[in-house]
């Protein structure tokens, strides 16, 4: 009886809670300033509210149980590769092709290396290896995106040759980088958005006479990389490039000067933030914020700071100024629910969410983990703590986007109505990996079982709805319990996606944090001390 009378009374708790936390409050516009971070422990715990699964769901699955899942997973997506789209791009899983919209260059082989490899699928590797042995850059049938060809290719073969020291993929990492070196000889000397591989300058292409924050900011984890392996100190001096930029902004306190700024288009700085786009002289314009094009040029501040032993002061300066520039001008907290929301700021703060946003936690949570924030006589008006904290409330609302829709899955961006509710703005889901990303950090952070659960359910709800007979297709629309399916299956899922997945279900030994740092596209390269 006692018994009875103990569940009644938890499941009475739960929904007063759950009425609570969807009732209809005020709208607001309340930027997160220091009494409100001071609460940030209260708001640490609601956020834990959302809902892990129902209280009919059977008890949850052992981890090796769970580990073995994502290893199936991960053997299902590459043999599905390998009989419809063997030396492609990518599978088209419903229509059991392939596609080479990167190019023809075997994208999904060279992105999936390491991740075969962690998975010890010894047999899945030494195919991919033997795809990557057989691609010839040369041949490639369209500009190459310098971005993603850097993201992908080289960092996907540096990080193999780091993990087995087989010289075919230095070679392949150094001969890529070298067929792309053209794309920085223009203005600036920033990468160009793309290029003709083996080309000249005047194969270089660029959106609108401009560079983007992501683009110039995301390739020297890899480059620097290749001249540690090398020698070769032509990769650095292309970082250097960007170094010399941003530190001649910064070098008289943060660029506060309107002449820094495209007359047009100002969007004026927030210390922290740079706008998305600069243009060939230099100047800054658009939006600021953690979302698509501005994402990885934060990452790379930290975790090329960490990767190169932590020497490299300015980097930490340019990323602890990122982080209070988030948390001062883009985190907001809904009043009543007490939601957080990762915006963006135009003119005015747009309180739209990306999925592309939600890799942030995982970042805060590493910079935390490698004492980002711990130095003496910093100066800052933030401490660690609150820097957890707000990676926990974000964590918990991007988790939210995968409970809370029908099929379990998130769309690629969210609007919110400053009271903690949202509408879902574009409503695919591409088999992205941010979600799993964060919450792969937080539980090596942690070890709350919570982060794991949680990715346990999205595993689930991607094998429930994403997977088809030829391998996991990317959703035309989350809102909707009809799936239809887009027949399109990202290089990123098995190397992002999947392999953090892995990560998440694995114990602390595997690619421990403090020897490897994972890039953007989650390639873990070893921390040279
Ligand atoms: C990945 O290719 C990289 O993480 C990139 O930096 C942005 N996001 C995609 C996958 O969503």
């Amino acid at each position: 009886m006692a018994q009875i009378l103990a569940v009644i009374a938890i499941v009475a708790v739960y929904t007063v809670l759950l009425i609570l936390l969807s009732s209809p409050s005020e709208p607001i516009s309340v930027p997160l300033g220091k009494a409100q971070r001071a609460e940030s422990k209260l708001r640490q715990k609601r956020s834990f509210e959302v809902p892990v699964r129902p209280s009919s769901d059977p008890p949850p699955m052992s981890n090796d149980r769970r580990l073995e899942t994502v290893v199936e997973m991960a053997e299902h997506a590459w043999s599905s590769y390998m009989r419809a789209a063997a030396g492609a791009d990518e599978l088209r899983p419903l229509s059991n092709t392939s596609s080479n919209r990167w190019g023809g260059i075997g994208v999904t082989p060279v992105d999936s290396l390491d991740t075969l490899l962690l998975m010890n699928l010894r047999r899945e590797f030494e195919e991919a290896k033997r795809l990557v042995s057989k691609i010839d850059m040369k041949r490639s049938s369209k500009p190459l995106s310098v971005f993603e060809t850097i993201i992908r290719h080289v960092g996907g073969s540096l990080s193999a040759y780091a993990l087995t020291n087989h010289t075919l993929f230095l070679t392949f990492a150094r001969d890529t980088v070298d067929g792309l070196l053209h794309a920085f000889d223009g203005p600036l000397s920033f990468p160009a958005h793309s290029t003709r591989f083996g080309g000249t300058r005047d194969d270089n292409e660029y959106v609108g006479n401009k560079y983007m924050l992501a683009e110039f900011g995301s390739f020297q984890m890899e480059l620097r990389f290749l001249a540690h392996l090398t020698g070769d100190r032509k990769y650095v001096a292309l970082c250097d490039k960007v170094k010399d930029f941003l530190l001649g902004l910064s070098s008289r306190g943060w660029p506060s000067n309107p002449k820094l700024y495209d007359a047009d288009q100002p969007i004026m700085p927030h210390k922290g933030l740079f706008p998305t786009f600069v243009t060939f002289e230099g100047k800054f314009f658009g939006a600021a914020g953690y979302a698509a094009m501005m994402d990885s040029f934060y990452e790379y501040l930290l975790k090329q700071w960490i990767q190169f032993g932590k020497k490299d002061a300015w980097l930490l300066t340019l990323y602890e100024d990122a982080v209070e520039g988030m948390l001062e001008y883009l985190l907001r907290y809904s009043e009543n629910t007490n939601n957080a929301i990762l915006g963006y700021l135009g003119h005015t703060f747009h309180p739209t969410m990306d999925h592309l946003a939600c890799f942030t936690p995982g970042m805060l949570i590493l910079g935390v983990m490698h004492g980002a924030h711990d130095y003496p006589n910093r100066n800052r008006p933030f401490s660690t703590e609150d820097v957890v904290a707000a990676a926990t409330d974000i964590a918990a609302t991007c988790y939210r986007f995968y409970a809370e829709s029908p099929i379990g899955l998130a769309g690629d961006s969210a609007e919110f109505n400053l009271n903690g509710t949202y509408t879902v703005r574009y409503p695919k889901y591409i088999l992205r990996p941010e979600v799993v990303e964060s919450l792969f950090y937080l539980y090596r952070y942690t070890h709350d079982e919570r982060y794991r659960d949680w990715g346990w359910n999205i595993a689930q709800a991607i094998n429930l709805n994403a997977r088809v007979p030829a391998g996991y297709t990317a959703l035309d629309d989350i809102t909707k319990s009809e799936i239809v399916g887009s027949d399109s299956m990202e290089s990123f899922f098995i190397a992002e996606t999947l392999k953090y997945l892995f990560l998440l279900f694995s114990d602390d030994s595997v690619l421990p944090l403090d020897e490897w740092v994972l890039t953007t596209e989650a390639h873990p390269l070893p921390i040279l001390h």
